[in-house]
């Protein structure tokens, strides 16, 4: 299947129920058909674009963001932009799982966004139905919570680590070398027992303005992997200087992130990670109306 270009359907495995999915032969599979909206929710006090919202707020803005249309919420507890000091475990749980636990049952599916494995186990156990991990799944723990839960995967693309990343970026060949990585990590995932697994390339982590152009050009080599595709540039800082206005500020950049989500959708990617869920339902209905799928 060519994502591309055929009336594609993404799915997405789970070892146990999951609102939305259909019983396969031993799990769960969530299937979509065109490309569709990750909502992001922050629980932070210092996210690049929307810091300082506590679990109430969080919770409303979810219920907002599911109205709108989102198909997953992406919970996080712990801002990763570039330059972010880490937070301990139990923070960031005190977090995230009143939130989790608020959606619940609600029919929503929902996404733990964390670098931390007892972060993820914990909110699995609470109702979090999948991981977005920054980090790739390279630490073998976060595997394996991911598999003995029966979670699927978000697999990102980082180099190093949020509070240093944007410092020395070098690759010989970023789209070889971030590509490569990914295909490395399903393959670890999936052999490790994880269920299903979302390909990231990472935007803007530990790359340049070039870095992330050329991947975004390269994301047809990516789709034709298999995987169902993950991106998110919302809101991000390179942005502001391909739109011809450096010093537009994180809440003013919604129409190039657009822009760059549809383009991400045309290259047959199956999810956008976002922060104008609104906006993105309706343009991402009116490609897919003008591709016929
Ligand atoms: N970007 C951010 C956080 N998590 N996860 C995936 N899979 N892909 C991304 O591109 C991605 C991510 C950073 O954005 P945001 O959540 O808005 O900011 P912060 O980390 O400051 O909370």
């Amino acid at each position: 299947m060519n994502p591309a270009t055929d009336s594609a359907c993404f799915t997405l495995d789970f070892g146990f129920p999951v609102p939305g999915a259909a019983p396969t032969n031993g799990g769960w599979r969530l299937s979509w058909p065109t490309c569709l909206a990750m909502g992001i929710v922050n629980v932070t006090p210092d996210s690049f674009s929307d810091g300082g919202r506590d679990g109430e707020a969080a919770l409303k803005h979810a219920w907002q963001l599911l109205a709108d249309g989102a198909l997953i919420l992406d919970i996080g507890g712990e801002s990763t932009r570039p330059g972010a000091s880490p937070i301990d475990a139990a923070t960031e749980l005190d977090r995230v799982l009143p939130v989790i636990r608020g959606l619940s049952g609600s029919g929503a599916v929902l996404s733990i966004d964390t670098l931390k494995p007892e972060v993820a186990d914990a909110a699995l156990v609470a109702g979090a139905h999948l991981v977005n991990d920054v980090s790739g799944l390279r630490d073998p723990e976060m595997r394996a919570v991911c598999a003995a839960r029966g979670a699927p995967a978000a697999i990102m693309h980082m180099r190093g680590e949020p509070r240093t990343m944007q410092r020395e970026i070098h690759y010989d060949d970023v789209v070889a070398e971030v590509f490569g990585f990914l295909q490395a990590q399903a393959a670890l995932a999936l052999d490790a027992g994880v269920p299903g697994v979302l390909l990231d390339p990472g935007i803007g982590f530990g790359k340049t303005p070039a870095h992330n152009l050329a991947l975004l050009r390269a994301l047809p080599e990516l789709t034709a992997l298999g995987y169902p595709v993950l991106l998110g540039a919302s809101r991000k800082k390179f942005l502001a200087a391909l739109s011809g206005e450096p010093q537009a500020a994180a809440h003013t950049r919604d129409a190039a992130s657009l822009a760059v989500h549809l383009h991400a959708a045309r290259c047959g990617a199956a999810l956008v990670r976002v922060h104008d869920v609104r906006s993105h339902v309706l343009a991402l209905r009116v490609q897919s109306a003008l591709e016929g799928a």
